[in-house]
């Protein structure tokens, strides 16, 4: 007993030195790193500059014959409008038609590049989609209620703007994310049964998507749909890279119109896009940047629709 009570203050004297010791060497590792940041050369500045449509894509749409004066008319199939569709799997089905030139979806497969369709769920960035002809599917759709965005794109994802290119519908999903329950249509007919393993499927695309719902979005209302850029550019691709976006129930400035496209890259200065095309900017610097693009009224006030008409995402540029 009386052992121990001696014991116990010497244990805690050394617990005091070994705690001393440790502070001392945290802040000798403190200097240490300071001096090395302090020599550490700055990041290198970005300055972006306005460039005119690359060489390389004037030669792919050379090569492309008409199409590129193709009028598409995309139409939303599947899901309807306000359709409530039972569980977390969304099918997407459209219908393209108009004045096509040739125009049309798939990716080959030695370049894996082609056109395709470009599909927004809610205000997320979109997925491709290439082959029409069988159903592209959203997964892992959280419940609630949810908005689709469609138009058609180019290989280097530049968007048709032509009226009729572009749809919005709004839909419902009940008892989205369980994935012990049978995916059905909404018409109840079970389309796939995800606790028995049957013939395996034909692969279909698609894409597991995101938690989101819809903002508070009124398709007759100014809408300004943010497309491009998104995820990585590498190499040649990160210089240019273009801005592009579908505007909807607007008119910008330079096109007779009230309205204005601001763009902000980083902490830089705000700048306008007034014309209704895309642009392509050139000085990036290797890493992550943030693009946000807003529409703004004749006042220069971001006009208000659901939280989609202000979108900023983060690319990364690989050089
Ligand atoms: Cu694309």
């Amino acid at each position: 007993m009386s052992r121990n009570r001696k014991l116990i203050p010497v244990s805690l004297g050394l617990a005091i030195v070994a705690l001393v010791l440790a502070s001392c060497s945290a802040g000798n590792s403190d200097n240490t790193s300071t001096t090395a940041t302090s020599t550490v050369t700055p990041p290198i500045k970005q300055t972006l500059t306005l460039v005119p449509r690359p060489q390389k894509i004037l030669d792919l749409m050379t090569g492309r014959g008409e199409q590129d004066q193709a009028k598409p008319d995309l139409k939303i199939v599947s899901p309807a409008k306000d359709a409530v569709i039972n569980g977390s799997t969304v099918e997407v089905k459209l219908n393209l038609s108009g004045d096509l030139k040739g125009y049309m979806p798939h990716k080959d497969p030695a370049t894996g590049k082609g056109n395709h369709i470009h599909v927004i769920l809610d205000n997320q960035p979109y997925e491709a989609y290439y082959e029409l002809g069988q159903p592209f599917e959203l997964r892992n759709v959280t419940a609630g209620k949810h908005t689709l965005r469609v138009f058609p794109s180019r290989p280097w994802h530049e968007s048709f703007k032509n009226d009729g290119a572009f749809q919005m519908v709004a839909f419902t999903v009940k008892g989205g994310g369980d994935a012990s329950k049978p995916t059905t249509t909404n018409s109840g007919q079970t389309v796939a049964n995800n606790n028995s393993s049957p013939a395996p499927p034909a692969p279909r695309e698609g894409k597991d998507v995101s938690a989101s719902t819809a903002g508070d979005v009124d398709a007759s209302k100014p809408l300004l749909t943010y497309s491009r850029p998104k995820g990585e550019y590498k190499a040649e691709d990160a210089d240019p890279i273009m801005i592009d976006f579908w505007v909807s129930g607007a008119k910008l400035k330079g096109d007779g119109g009230d309205f204005r496209v601001r763009y902000i890259v980083d902490d830089d200065d705000a700048k306008f896009i007034d014309k209704w095309e895309p642009i392509w900017l050139s000085g990036w610097t290797s890493g992550k940047h943030t693009v946000r693009l807003e529409l703004l009224d004749k006042d220069a006030k971001p006009v208000e629709n659901g939280g989609y008409n202000t979108t900023s995402r983060e690319i990364t540029v690989v050089k």
